[in-house]
């Protein structure tokens, strides 16, 4: 563990396009251990996961429940929820990159409830997959394509992914959908994937998308972005392939706005609203 700091002070300092930014670490050598870590509730929602209903979900999956310190490295690069889950060894606590007042009582980092006493009491989960999982992430590379689990084959039922995307600072994250098909029904309820223009999936809801329409770009306000994807019990598609990639904001001296221009293709899910 030490070698690890001594380490990252040594690349801290040579490295140019890193460094801090509203308390959050933009790219580290944590990334590959932290980026591991994702958030599950139950289908029936929030808050219905005992402890051992949240471990069994993690290792459902092929992982187990995140470690109080895999939570905090998910946290320094950018892993932000506003919701308590399961920790290993009977915690709880959610993450917290950006203060707020309506969660995290207005303060960054994790957000600790302790060790439980009451294994009973119903929370989320946070799960660690160190094997890569196919179903969610978080993501900081310039360009990434995200996938259904099992692309190009149909996806499973009772699936919930998360892909959280950080790019550098001053930058924004346009997705590109190459390739789309979930089970249709006229309000998403089914399965869908939703697009929130913020750390998390309470914030700056995009739109929510389901059918085989190829939907148009999105472009976000921010260098942060989170996808959501649930199916449910019956019926499943092809699923889809969706491409990020990072913008680089035009710089003021270029004396030319293109946000006007952006925005047209901005707030175009399906059932956008806000
Ligand atoms: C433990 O938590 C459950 C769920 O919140 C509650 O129903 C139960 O009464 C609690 N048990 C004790 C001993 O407090
Ligand atoms: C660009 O946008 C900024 C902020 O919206 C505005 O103040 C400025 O006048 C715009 N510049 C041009 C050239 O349109
Ligand atoms: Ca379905």
């Amino acid at each position: 563990m030490i070698v690890l700091i001594f380490l990252f002070a040594l690349l801290w300092d040579t490295a140019a396009g890193w460094g801090f930014k509203d308390g959050v670490l933009h790219n580290s050598i944590w990334l590959e251990r932290a980026a591991g870590v994702y958030h599950r509730e139950a289908r029936s929602g929030k808050y219905q996961l005992t402890y051992a209903e949240a471990k069994a979900v993690c290792q459902y999956e092929g992982g187990h429940l995140a470690t109080y310190q895999q939570l905090e490295a998910a946290r320094k690069i950018g892993f932000h929820m506003c919701a308590a889950g399961w920790l290993a060894k009977g915690r709880v606590g959610y993450p917290i990159v950006k203060p707020g007042s309506n969660c995290g009582f207005g303060k960054t980092g994790i957000v600790d409830y302790g060790f439980r006493l009451n294994r009973s009491e119903k929370w989320d989960a946070y799960c660690f997959n160190p094997n890569g999982k196919a179903c969610g992430g978080i993501f900081t590379d310039s360009k990434h394509i995200f996938k259904t689990p099992g692309y190009p084959k149909e996806y499973e039922n009772d699936q919930t992914c998360y892909w959280h995307i950080r790019v550098k600072y001053g930058q924004r994250i346009q997705i590109q959908f190459l390739d789309f098909d979930l089970e249709d029904d006229t309000a998403c309820m089914a399965d869908y994937l939703e697009i929130y223009d913020s750390y998390d999936d309470v914030n700056g809801f995009v739109g929510r998308y389901c059918g085989d329409e190829l939907p148009e770009n999105v472009i976000s306000t921010g260098n942060v972005m989170t996808l959501k994807f649930l199916s449910d019990a019956s019926v499943t598609a092809g699923g889809f392939q969706i491409k990020y990639i990072a913008l680089d904001t035009p710089k003021k001296s270029d004396g030319k706005n293109t946000t006007t221009q952006d925005n047209k293709n901005y707030l175009a899910g399906r059932f956008g609203i806000v």
